[in-house]
């Protein structure tokens, strides 16, 4: 079955950090039994899947390590295992694998297949979906100096390699898709470009998922330089927007209000 098939055009995908520092609900869910109900309410609230992560990709954040990663995710995967989709946020094979055998049947991997030269094969050998993201630089630094000559044809251009490369080492075309990756070694006006050109990176033939909920680019438009975060109301906007330009996947904080949002723009269109 194709990503598309599995998952059609709007599908929200609910965000449960299995965290202490994640950048808008860092420690919510750190504790299993508050992710698996927060992933379980998110379902109810009309989420297609749920991103379940163990690592938090934040500007300035630290990586952590597989053993921690999965100590953090495997409790809340084995309770949720058979009873809600998953996606699983994570740029190491170890973790990817394990996901998989729990059920998990999407890979979120923010490094687009270069972080773990092992997960491109975890991925081919199952039956998983399979997310490639941009991102320049790394996590720890990337809003430093964010460079782009030309921000959307750089951005797709970058993930039209990284599809060719996952096809390259076995891994379906139908079983992907792209996310230009808001918010990750991009400034506020790189952002906003980016999405009003998201149709470059719809061009590419595959479905597009985008992360905006939340994210400090909103905050930061609406008059605070310092934002670390934004609000609903313009993560509202900012989904809207994409759905407009052709995204298929919504990656969100808070479900029922994008199901909501994304419905009546589903209806007008
Ligand atoms: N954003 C974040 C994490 N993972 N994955 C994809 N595919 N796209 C995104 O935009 C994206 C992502 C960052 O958000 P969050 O998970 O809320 O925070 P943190 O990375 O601090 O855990």
């Amino acid at each position: 079955m194709s990503i598309e098939e599995r998952f059609p055009r709007p599908s929200v995908m609910g965000v449960v950090n299995v965290t202490p520092d994640s950048f808008s609900d860092g420690g919510v869910n750190f504790a299993a039994q508050d992710a698996v109900a927060s992933a379980r309410r998110m379902v109810d609230e009309g989420a297609a899947l749920v991103d379940v992560g163990g690592e938090s990709t934040r500007p300035g954040s630290e990586s952590v390590s597989a053993e921690e990663e999965l100590r953090r995710v495997v409790p809340v995967l084995e309770e949720l295992r058979g009873e809600v989709p998953i996606s699983i946020d994570t740029a190491k094979a170890e973790v990817a694998r394990r996901a998989i055998e729990l059920g998990a049947e999407l890979v979120n991997d923010v490094t687009a297949l270069r972080g773990d030269p092992d997960l491109a094969g975890v991925v081919a050998s199952s039956s998983a979906f399979l997310c490639l993201m941009h991102m320049q630089g790394e996590p720890r630094t990337m809003q430093d100096s964010p460079t782009y000559e030309d921000v959307a044809s750089e951005v797709a251009s970058f993930l039209e390699q990284r599809m060719r490369f996952a096809i390259a080492e076995g891994i379906p075309e139908e079983r992907i898709c792209l996310d230009p990756g808001f918010g990750f070694g991009k400034t506020v006006e790189q952002n906003f470009e980016l999405l009003a050109r998201l149709g470059e990176i719809v061009a590419l033939g595959r479905p597009v998922l985008v992360g905006l909920s939340r994210k400090r680019s909103l905050g930061r438009i609406l008059g605070d330089p310092e934002a670390m975060t934004g609000p609903l109301s313009a993560s509202l906007a900012a989904a809207v927007e994409a759905y407009e330009r052709g995204a298929t996947i919504f990656r969100v904080h808070d479900v029922r209000e994008h199901v909501e949002a994304l419905t009546v723009a589903a209806a007008v269109g």
